[in-house]
């Protein structure tokens, strides 16, 4: 292609305005679709073209003829069809097959991405960069490619195929030298690898800021522990994190590890109750009956895990491959490891032995009304030992609600429904307040020294976007923080790129894909917004899941977002696609409080543990005349999902004074298997994390920059010696022309040549390929003269 004319024309290059010459090139086709004019160029030099089955399949062909808006396409396996244009998409030339960044690749679109990552992954290579966001597959099989030898070569960057270990050991390097916090933010689906990648990124700083002190060994203790409180197999993944974790790690001045500090989000307490078939509670219910020792058995009254109705109810006790009585003494080593007493492990394991006997209890309706009473056996008197309360107590508080009138106070009996939700709520309060406090004793034991700490890097491994059949409250609040990362992401690539090209004076378009804030404001700009009503309703006790979302259809019709469904449904259009949530225990849910009854047991309760845990209770206030409701009346208490926006909100601060790095994780098939690449679903996984976005936002951008001089220095000698221009501006236009480097791909400035990331690589490979031919002559030359 040769350029037709040089425009030049002001524009503002950083605060001067200069003249700039802009050349333009002829017609080079569109980069993700296709025009009817473009057809014919790909006819004429018999380009490839990636051509929609009526299936949805891509398949590979090349065109033969056009007529109007129809198309003939010769398949790669022979076929030939007629398809309308609008099916058909530009594919790249094989040598572009496997590219590890996918801004390298000539045209961006849905086929071509999924091809070059199925080209890697059949080659083991998990690892692909889009733009500056590293994209892993999770491979499902131990690959060779972690470990200290792979740690030195990218430590000493003599390998640069894109890794975890790459991508931490530049936000390491930009640490120590530009003095920002760094951060690394992972998403993606349950399954996909996100805690695997952390704990790859974890193992990369330990090893460069390990040293003589024992804080990256308990880096590394903590990440045990907090799998075995707050990791469950599931039906998806046998280790699945059920909380969202942020990880700060800070480095002292000389880059060493000195200290940790963890957050946490979201944890599933659901869990604790109710497992669905096929699933398990939290590892360490199971490894505690299946590795304590006889005596700590002795003391707590501990049986087989298949005892336990909390632990039995879905049929799995066991997870293949996996010892618990192995993994409960690495817990006490890790315990040990990072300074919590015997005495704290002791008392945490009569927690957990409570917990399970509490899920034992059973009640006997007495009447037609199914009120109750509770089965005294040895589940009451085991959970009463345990938690330091008389039998008595703990089966009034499982079987009464207690009603103070003006004068005195009425004990009325619960219904079977009703004892078993208040001790669920018991057994579920009890679990995610021990994880609090274990967490803030790791966070203790981590502390970070202020006077030693420089810098950080933290790790962000929270739940991806979530789109089910049914989608419940926890998906609601997944969904709402995806939408906040998602916010920040773009703000990241898409605000950030603009802002450098118009400072720079460069004509470059940042596309731009849209801002999720109208979908935010529905979550969260009061006073209507979802959060905001929920709350509201959340402090009616006549409130019910209906008559919430009957608020919210008359409310927040006007937020194109929203939209009411059938019955106690409604849906939001986020950024990844339309969720149907339904409202069923929203309320309760969001309120996620305990009765007054049970508040006051366990805060009479001898344990000091339960003693601790009831006094940071939301307390709902006592009140006559109140019908039965877990919680009672509430005034104007902040629900579960206000409470989360704040923490999200903080998050976000935290997170925007750093330099954050992005890793999207991709699970490539459902049955968790070895080398099998589902395209639908990796298609629907890009679609999530908007990686195709963000590769067209990187394409459009210009990231290499060079001024004339240095580049004509080093491409000028790839011009035959005839057609060298006098000066440099001209040299660097005909390098550029004689190797065919897309108009698009380009801007020439008055002082510099702006290139788009990965037209510098490949005029490396022409001169190194150049080079190594006039060396063959050379040496051809040699040997003839010998
Ligand atoms: V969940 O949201 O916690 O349910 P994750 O965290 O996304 O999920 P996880 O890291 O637990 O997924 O990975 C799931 C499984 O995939 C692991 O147990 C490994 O068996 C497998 N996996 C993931 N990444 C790798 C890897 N880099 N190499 C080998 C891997 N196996």
């Amino acid at each position: 292609s040769t350029p037709t004319s040089y425009k030049t024309r002001e524009t503002s290059f950083g605060r001067k305005r200069v003249k700039m010459d802009i050349v333009e090139s002829p017609y080079v086709p569109p980069i993700s679709e296709f025009h009817t004019h473009a057809l014919s160029y790909f006819i004429q030099i018999k380009l490839s073209v990636w051509c929609r089955q009526p299936t949805g399949q891509w398949d590979l062909g090349s065109i033969n003829s056009t007529s109007g808006e129809e198309v003939s396409v010769s398949l790669s396996n022979g076929k030939v069809l007629n398809v309308p244009t609008s099916e058909l998409v530009p594919a790249n030339p094989n040598i572009l097959d496997g590219v590890d960044n996918l801004i390298k690749l000539a045209y961006v679109n849905d086929p071509s991405v999924l091809h070059n990552l199925r080209f890697r992954y059949s080659q083991e290579m998990i690892y692909t960069k889009a733009g500056p966001i590293l994209i892993a597959l999770n491979p499902f099989k131990d690959l060779h490619i972690y470990g200290s030898d792979y740690l030195s070569n990218y430590r000493q960057q003599l390998v640069h195929s894109p890794h975890v270990y790459g991508m931490v050991d530049a936000a390491y390097n930009q640490m120590m030298r530009d003095e920002i916090d760094q951060s690394i933010i992972i998403s993606g689906e349950s399954g996909s690898g996100k805690t695997e990648t952390a704990k790859i990124a974890i193992q990369y700083l330990a090893s460069l800021g390990g040293g003589s002190s024992g804080t990256t060994n308990d880096v590394l203790q903590t990440n045990c522990i907090l799998e075995t409180f707050g990791n469950a197999k599931t039906s998806v993944n046998d280790n699945s994190t059920r909380f969202g974790k942020f990880m700060e790690i800070h480095f002292s001045a000389t880059g060493k590890i000195c200290g940790a500090k963890i957050q946490t989000y979201l944890l599933e307490k659901s869990r604790i109750v109710q497992v669905a078939n096929g699933e398990r509670s939290y590892h360490v219910l199971y490894q505690l009956c299946a590795g304590s020792s006889s005596s700590l058995k002795e003391r707590l009254n501990l049986r087989a895990a298949h005892e336990y109705k909390y632990l039995n109810q879905s049929d799995c006790i066991t997870i293949g491959g996996i010892d618990d009585a192995k993994n409960f003494h690495q817990l006490m080593e890790a315990f040990d490891a990072v300074r919590i007493c015997k005495e704290d492990q002791e008392l945490i394991f009569k927690v957990l032995a409570a917990i399970l006997w509490l899920g034992n209890i059973s009640f006997k309706v007495t009447d037609s009304e199914n009120h109750i009473e509770v089965v005294g056996d040895e589940a009451v008197t085991s959970a009463a030992l345990l938690m330091g309360c008389t039998s008595q107590d703990l089966m009034a508080a499982l079987s009464t609600h207690k009603i103070q009138s003006d004068k005195d106070t009425v004990a009325k009996s619960l219904t079977l429904l009703q004892a078993i939700e208040t001790r669920d709520a018991i057994a579920k309060f009890i679990y995610s307040s021990l994880f609090e406090w274990i967490v803030q004793q790791l966070n203790r034991s981590l502390e970070v020294n202020e006077k030693h700490t420089e810098k950080s890097i933290s790790i962000l491994d929270f739940y991806g976007f979530q789109s089910f059949q049914k989608n419940n409250f926890e998906q609601f609040c997944i969904n709402y923080a995806n939408e906040r990362l998602q916010q920040h992401f773009n703000r990241h690539l898409f605000k950030l790129e603009q802002e450098d090209c118009e400072s720079d004076g460069i004509d470059c378009t940042v596309l731009d894909f849209g801002d999720n804030q109208k979908c935010l404001d529905l979550f969260e700009k009061k006073p209507l917004s979802l959060l905001s009503l929920l709350d509201d309703e959340s402090n009616f006790a006549e409130a019910s899941d209906l008559t919430f979302v009957n608020r919210l259809k008359n409310l927040l019709e006007a937020n194109n977002c929203f939209k009411g469904e059938r019955g106690r449904a409604f849906s939001v259009r986020h950024y990844a696609g339309e969720v149907l949530y339904d409202t069923n225990g929203f309320l309760v849910k969001n309120r996620d409080s305990l009765s007054y009854n049970s508040i006051q047991l366990l805060s009479s309760c001898n344990c000091e543990l339960l003693k601790l845990f009831s006094k940071g209770i939301n307390q709902p206030e006592e009140h006559g005349n109140s019908t039965f409701h877990i919680g009672a009346l509430y005034s104007q208490k902040r629900g579960v999902g206000t409470k989360f926006k704040d923490q999200l909100f903080k998050l976000m601060h935290q997170l925007e004074s750093t330099t954050p790095h992005f890793i999207r994780c991709i699970k490539p098939n459902t049955n968790n298997l070895p080398g099998i690449y589902d395209k639908e679903l990796v298609l629907q996984q890009l679609r999530c994390c908007r990686v195709l976005e963000a590769v067209k936002i990187s394409k459009a951008g210009f990231p290499t920059r060079v001024n004339h001089q240095e580049f004509s220095r080093r491409y000028e000698f790839l011009l035959s010696e005839t057609d060298i221009p006098r000066d440099p501006l001209s040299v660097s236009v005909a390098v550029l022309q004689k190797f065919n480097i897309p108009s698009e791909m380009y801007q020439v400035g008055y002082t510099k040549l702006y290139l788009r990331a990965g037209q510098i690589g490949a005029l490396e490979d022409k001169r190194k390929q150049f080079l190594r031919g006039v060396l063959g002559i050379q040496k051809c030359f040699r040997a003839h003269q010998a």
